[in-house]
C-alpha cells in the first residue's frame, strides 16, 4: 500500500533539512520503506482537507489506507515498529531506544526550538538578549549533560537506532549557532548521523523540493 507524508511546498530553511518531514523521510530510508511526498502551502495547512489529517495545521502527516498519522515521532515510532532496522529486538533495549526517542523530543527539542523562537519573534523586545542568554544557558546544560552520557560511544546505546535518529535530527537544529561546537563529542555524533546513507538520501530528496520549488 502507498505511503503518503505531507512536507512544505517551499520550506522556509531554505532546503537545510530542518523541517520536520525529514525525520520521517530519514526513518524510511534507514528500513528502505518507499514513501511519496505530497506538497502543500501554509495555505492548504489551515484548510479542512489538511485538518483532517493533522489537526494543528502542520507538517508532518502520514497515510497509509485508513491510516492517517501526525506528530513527526508518532510517525517514527511508527515506521520503526512495523519495519527492522531502527528498534533492538531485544525487548530492554528496545524500551531503551524508545526512551531516547522520548528524551530528544520531550527534553531536548522544547529548549532548542525556544531559542528559535526568541530568535524568530522575540529579536525586537528589550529583553531579547537576557532572554536568549537564559535560552541558551538551558540549551547548554541539557548539551552538557547529554555529552556526558554519550561520551566517546558512537550511538546513545548500542547500535544506532530511532533514538539517535531523533536526537541527532533534534541537535542539527543547533548546526550554526556554535553552540554545539562547544561539545566535541556531541558534534561528532550529529556528523556521524548525518554520513549515513540513508540520512543523505533523505537531505538530498527534501533539498530537491526546495530547488525544484525555486526554479519554478
Ligand atoms: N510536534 C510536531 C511534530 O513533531 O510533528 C510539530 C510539527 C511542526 O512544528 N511542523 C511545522 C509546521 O508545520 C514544520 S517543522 N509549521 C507550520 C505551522 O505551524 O503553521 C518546524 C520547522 C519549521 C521551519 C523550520 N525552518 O525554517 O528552519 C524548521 C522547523
Amino acid at each position: 500500500m502507498t505511503i503518503t507524508i505531507t512536507a512544505f511546498e517551499r520550506s522556509p530553511d531554505g532546503g537545510k533539512g530542518l523541517a520536520r518531514d525529514m525525520r520521517v523521510r530519514w526513518a524510511f530510508e534507514e528500513v528502505g520503506q518507499p514513501y511519496e511526498v505530497r506538497l502543500v502551502s501554509f495555505k492548504a495547512m489551515k484548510e479542512p482537507a489538511h485538518l483532517a489529517l493533522h489537526p494543528f495545521g502542520q507538517i508532518p502527516t502520514y497515510e497509509e489506507g485508513d491510516l492517517a498519522l501526525f506528530e513527526s515521532g508518532a510517525i517514527v515510532f511508527h515506521i520503526a515498529e512495523r519495519h527492522a532496522g531502527l528498534l533492538p529486538d531485544d525487548p530492554n533495549a528496545r524500551a531503551r531506544a524508545i526512551t531516547w526517542m522520548f528524551a530528544a523530543l520531550n527534553t531536548m527539542e522544547p529548549t532548542i526550538v525556544d531559542r528559535e523562537v526568541a530568535r524568530l519573534l522575540e529579536g525586537d523586545e528589550i529583553w531579547y538578549e537576557r532572554r536568549l542568554c537564559v535560552v541558551e544557558e538551558r540549551i547548554r546544560k541539557r548539551l552538557s549533560e547529554l555529552s556526558d552520557r554519550l561520551g566517546d560511544a558512537d550511538w546513545l546505546d548500542g547500535e544506532f537506532n530511532a533514538g539517535d535518529l531523533l536526537m541527532v535530527s533534534v541537535l542539527l537544529r543547533l548546526k550554526g549557532s556554535g553552540i554545539l561546537d562547544e561539545y566535541p563529542n556531541l558534534s561528532a555524533y550529529v556528523a556521524r548521523g548525518e554520513a549515513r546513507p540513508a540520512y543523505k538520501r533523505a537531505f538530498d530528496a527534501q533539498l530537491a523540493v526546495f530547488i525544484t520549488a525555486s526554479n519554478g
